[in-house]
């Protein structure tokens, strides 16, 4: 069985993206690999975190993702702070990475804005400590949306620069799994840009945990434009708005754009937001109950953490000592 690493940031409540995008899928890929699942911590200090929320955000990620279906005793999903593996072999890769291949990145460019110097260190670093996340495991396959591509040929081009180094076939060559179509959600308040978790607006997103009147008074309240929905596909090309809505519907009943709009097609946004606020309350809500009852006990929640953290530390640590040794570190 080919084994599966993917990340979550705990930068927030996982949106409507991060499920539809990423945990939806996480659950589909475990009948048929070994799924290291990590709730990844290091990679979201690279943006200053308040350490109380950070702390309750990541005890949140994992219960969200529980809620969702993610089998931690099957596979393992664990804090990325809690196996040391992996801040040790990012050291060692940022040291393989040349500074002229992070200056390529355009996630960096996106993330630091304009006001690049006072981005952090790690923000820059950020690409290699993700190669460490992925190649500590000798994972093979990563499920990743189309804006982490880049960051994925980096990590082929760590593994391949550090066995050229050290003379050895060590690292291993990984594989992008590009899960269906791209469900890209989009912001409720901007159609042009990527619904998240971190956006300072909580009208521009749906949290995993927000409550059916919630959910209807941020669809209600999403951004649209005055026509009608089109009959055609065609039609949402130029309005991104609208096709942002339709296609958070076409991913919730596993149909596309044409599909949606052949149920649709023509009406007003009135009763398709009220159809659309119906499906994702009634998608959520059960995910929602499900995380509330597991954050009643978080000792249990850290429990299952605990757990999976040790089985990460168990096929980690080996690997990334072998990498120490290849390197010429002294075990004294
Ligand atoms: N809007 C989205 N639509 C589809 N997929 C999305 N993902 C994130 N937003 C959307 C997918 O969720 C996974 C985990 O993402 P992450 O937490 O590691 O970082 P991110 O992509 O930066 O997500 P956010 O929500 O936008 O976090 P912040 O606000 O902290 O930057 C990834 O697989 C991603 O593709």
């Amino acid at each position: 069985m080919q084994r599966i690493f993917s990340g979550i940031q705990p930068s927030g409540i996982p949106t409507l993206g991060n499920y539809l995008g990423a945990i939806r899928n996480w659950v589909k890929l475990q009948d048929d690999h070994e799924c290291l699942w990590c709730v990844v911590d290091l990679h979201a200090i690279t943006v200053f975190q308040n350490p109380a929320e950070l702390t309750q955000q990541s005890r949140e990620m994992a219960a969200v993702l529980l809620a969702c279906g993610v089998d931690p005793v099957k596979h393992t999903l664990f804090l990325q702070s809690n196996v040391r593996a992996h801040a040790q072999l990012a050291w060692i890769f940022n040291c393989v990475a040349r500074l002229g291949w992070l200056n390529r990145m355009t996630q960096f460019k996106d993330k630091a804005g304009k006001d690049r110097e006072a981005a952090s260190v790690g923000l820059y670093a950020y690409p290699n400590l993700m190669a460490a996340d992925i190649h500590a495991y000798h994972a093979t396959r990563v499920p990743v949306g189309d804006d982490q591509r880049q960051h994925l040929e980096l990590a082929n081009d760590i593994a391949q620069k550090f066995n050229h180094d050290y003379g050895v076939e060590f690292f291993k060559n990984i594989e992008p799994v590009i899960m269906g179509p791209a469900a890209r959600v989009m912001s409720l308040r901007d159609g042009t840009k990527k619904m998240s978790k971190s956006d300072p607006s909580d009208q521009s997103r749906i949290n995993m945990n927000d409550d059916a009147d919630a959910i209807a008074l941020k669809i209600r309240r999403a951004k649209t434009d005055p026509e009608p929905l089109p009959s055609e596909a065609a039609g949402l090309a130029e309005r991104p708005e609208a096709r942002n809505l339709v296609g958070i519907y076409a991913a919730l009943t596993d149909t596309d754009h044409a599909g949606v709009l052949a149920e649709h097609g023509g009406k007003g946004f009135g009763p398709f937001k009220q159809a659309l606020a119906d499906l994702v309350v009634e998608k959520l809500s059960p995910i929602a109950a499900e995380t509330r009852r597991l954050l009643a006990d978080p000792a249990g929640v850290d429990a299952i953490l605990r757990d999976g953290a040790q089985r990460a530390s168990a096929i980690a640590d080996p690997i990334v000592a072998e990498a120490e040794r290849l390197v010429g570190f002294l075990r004294a």
